[in-house]
């Protein structure tokens, strides 16, 4: 027998955790840990363990398919390649959108916006940090000049008090979790502020409930309470930051008293004024936020105020502090750092300024897409249905937005007005139901290439074993179609090495980056030379904005666009669970993880419970302006009276048919954390 084990990192959470791959015989049998894995130490959470279970699973797709009388029928990769380019040189550029993919490597992501830019030269790429952290992206590219984690993984362990806000850290992000643990073992305090009494709450020291979209008017509250005592830091404020006035006259008005942040919040004063002190008076603070801050109407408010917090109490550019906002999906960075975005080639170089579109255009040695911002997810999702025939084709890789766009009604009229759909996955998604071709791709099993954690670290993914049946490579893939279009010298790579090379050439926080490099424990961006050992924390000296100095911003609370009434009372907030990932393609094939939470509900306070007469494990319909579904209640102490929870993973009780797309202005990132929702026993008809 043979067997051998492949190291690489994982295909969920940007963590970026490391195992062994163990293969027998050429196929993936299980996962080992991997010792000196740098992020994890060989330690991984469920996901991680179990993330060989669905790799070989039978409903892989194995062939090409294209839909012919409504039917798929299998065809050649030659017939689909045919069809495909045929179809997409029929369009002008800009009816053509490509959806990229947090799911894949780098290299993968990087040729997805240039075959967008320089082969069907649309300006239309985006992918689903749209959905996740676009608001961080903005917000802490404003105020601090670069929009990613401030500190790494390892340092968190070094804070004296970590404020957790908005994010589940124990269930979203387990072995960040552990650092959290470090951090409580060396005398650190943990406030969480969350609706839910999750997981992660478990572990504060502190636990401050309240209610779903109040955030800014909580940040403003803890900012007064600080700047009253004199507990903010004034070396740093005068030394590294501007704007402080501004922001002081905002939240030292009445609004934000401690009495009336708690009316707004539901938190009592006396926990405020505990969370106030704790994070002015610790040695070194760090702040933690996920979804709960970023996926709002407000979204890029929010983000603003937690740096304004954080460089009120001068905890920026030293380790144990800092803004970290923990991104979502494993390669979630990366596919940001690439350029799948509409605004911005690789390393957020902006496409509207000419000399970058003129690199770019030089590098590649072809003419590219008008430089000027394309459509995002959100967007395009919006012109389909509203503008039918603005946008004609699309080109989707690795994304399920059938499941996991906001107000999932909408979103199949959109797609209903699409002339042809291109999707590449691994599984026939509900997104690739509705494709006219569907290409089956290689999981990360199945390929070599690289991977950007949350903390900036570029990491390598192996290949274990070959893709089944047909399937082949996405970075294949998009060069053979790029070829078939006839820009097969601009995507003439052998491999995805020769890939990074090129991405390491055009991006300089890239530079000083190659394979041999990332190993063994991958590089920090920026890491612009060859001898540079790669950047672990940002912002020590100076901010990265054009002056060097951090930005404070005067912020208002607002409450999220669709507020409780006497028709919808209750406010509807939606996330994620710790056995689950998505919309679920991978983990509900992963028979250990799908068996601890085989379908989905809806959480509900006791005291709503007992007033809408509902009893723990009823089915009940709920139902928003947008849509209606069938879902079990968990009547549950867990949550915050007036707020109820549903994760989004689970088809046959979609939280999206519910949720709201309204849009941050700034962001575009839709509000999946508070819209208003009704409950309603099912009555025998
Ligand atoms: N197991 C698992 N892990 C995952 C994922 C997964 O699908 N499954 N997905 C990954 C991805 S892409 C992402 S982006 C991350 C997300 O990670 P998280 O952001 O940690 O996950 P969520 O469950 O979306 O939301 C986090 C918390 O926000 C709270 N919340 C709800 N409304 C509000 C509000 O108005 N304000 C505040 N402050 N909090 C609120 C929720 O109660 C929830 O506990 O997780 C990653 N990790
Ligand atoms: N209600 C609600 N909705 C939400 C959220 C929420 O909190 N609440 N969170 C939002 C967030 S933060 C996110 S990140 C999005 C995620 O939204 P999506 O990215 O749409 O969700 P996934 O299920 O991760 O979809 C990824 C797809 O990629 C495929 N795939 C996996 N690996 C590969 C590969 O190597 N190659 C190819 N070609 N395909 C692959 C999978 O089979 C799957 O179909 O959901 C958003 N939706
Ligand atoms: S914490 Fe994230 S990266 Fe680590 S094993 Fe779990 S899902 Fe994978
Ligand atoms: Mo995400």
């Amino acid at each position: 027998m043979d067997i051998k084990y492949v190291s690489t990192t994982c295909p969920y959470c940007g963590t970026g955790c490391g195992f062994n791959l163990v293969v027998r015989n050429g196929r993936v049998v299980d996962t080992a840990h991997w010792q000196r894995a740098p992020v994890n130490g060989g330690k991984l959470c469920p996901k991680g363990r179990y993330a060989h279970e669905f790799i070989n699973s039978p409903d892989r797709l194995t062939r090409p398919l294209i839909k012919k009388d409504g039917q798929f029928v299998e065809a050649t990769w030659d017939e689909a390649y045919d069809l495909i380019a045929q179809k997409f040189k029929s369009y002008k550029p800009e009816e053509m959108a490509c959806l990229s993919s947090a799911r894949v490597s780098n290299e993968e992501n990087y040729l997805m916006q240039k075959f967008a830019r320089s082969v069907l030269k649309t300006p239309h790429i985006d992918h689903c940090a749209r959905l996740c952290h676009a608001s961080t992206v903005a917000g802490l590219a404003i105020v601090f000049g670069s929009g990613a984690m401030t500190n790494s993984i390892g340092d968190i362990a070094e804070s004296k008090c970590l404020f957790i806000i908005g994010s589940n850290t124990f269930e979203q992000h387990p072995l960040i979790g552990r650092s959290i643990i470090r951090a409580k073992e060396n005398g650190g305090k943990v406030i969480y502020a969350d609706p839910r009494d999750t997981a992660t709450a478990k572990q504060a020291d502190l636990y401050m409930p309240f209610t779903s979209g109040t955030d800014v008017a909580v940040l403003n509250g803890l900012m007064q309470e600080i700047i009253r005592n004199g507990w903010e830091d004034k070396e740093f404020i005068e030394k590294r930051t501007k704007d402080f006035d501004k922001m002081k006259e905002v939240v030292m008005k009445e609004d934000y008293s401690l009495e009336n942040v708690s009316k707004i919040s539901g938190i009592p004063v006396e926990s405020l004024k505990t969370a106030a002190e704790w994070i002015a008076k610790a040695e070194v603070a760090s702040l933690i936020y996920s979804m709960g801050i970023t996926q709002h109407t407000v979204g890029v408010d929010n983000v603003k105020s937690t740096a304004n917090l954080m460089m009120l109490t001068g905890n920026m550019g030293k380790a144990g502090g800092g803004v970290n906002p923990l991104r979502g999906q494993n390669n979630v960075q990366g596919a940001c750092d690439m350029g799948c975005l509409p605004n911005v080639y690789t390393g957020y170089q902006k496409v509207t300024e000419e000399a970058a579109q003129k690199k770019f255009a030089s590098a590649w040695c072809c003419g590219i897409a008008e430089g000027k911002v394309g459509y995002t997810v959100t967007e395009m999702i919006n012109v389909l249905a509203d503008e039918p025939g603005k946008l004609k084709a699309m080109y989707i890789m690795g994304e399920n937005p059938m499941l996991s766009d906001p107000d999932l009604h909408h979103v199949e009229e959109a797609f209903g007005n699409l002339e042809f759909l291109v999707v590449q996955d691994i599984f026939m998604s509900e997104t690739a139901e509705l494709a006219d071709v569907v290409l089956p791709a290689s999981c990360y099993a199945e390929k070599d290439g690289t991977q950007t954690n949350t903390e900036r670290r570029v990491q390598r993914l192996r290949k274990a074993q070959e893709p089944p049946g047909e399937a082949k490579e996405d970075w294949k893939i998009i060069c053979e179609l790029a070829g078939r279009m006839g820009m097969g010298d601009q995507f003439a790579f052998a491999d995805p090495e020769e890939v990074f090379n090129e991405i390491a050439a055009v991006t300089p926080s890239y530079h000083g980056m190659n394979y041999a490099r990332l190993d063994p424990d991958g590089l920090h961006w920026p890491c612009p030379s060859i001898d540079h050992p790669g950047t672990p924390i940002l912002h020590t000296e100076k901010f990265a904005t054009p002056d060097g100095l951090g930005i404070f911003s005067p912020i208002e609370w607002k409450p999220p666009a669709e507020v409780p009434d006497a028709e919808y009372p209750f406010v509807l907030t939606t996330g994620r669970i710790i056995w689950q990932w998505h919309t679920g393609t991978m983990t509900r094939r992963s028979w250990s993880l799908e068996k601890e939470a085989p379908t989905g509900w809806i959480e509900i306070n006791p005291e709503d419970a007992e007033q809408l007469g509902i009893k723990d494990g009823e089915l009940v319909t709920a139902s928003t302006r947008r849509g209606s579904v069938d879902v079990p209640a968990k009547v549950t102490g867990e949550i915050k009276k007036g707020v109820m929870f549903m994760p989004f993973h689970y088809k046959e009780c979609a939280a999206n048919v519910l949720t709201n797309n309204a849009l941050d202005p700034i962001a575009k990132i839709p509000e999946f954390k508070a819209c208003a929702v009704k409950v309603e026993k099912i009555t025998e008809a």
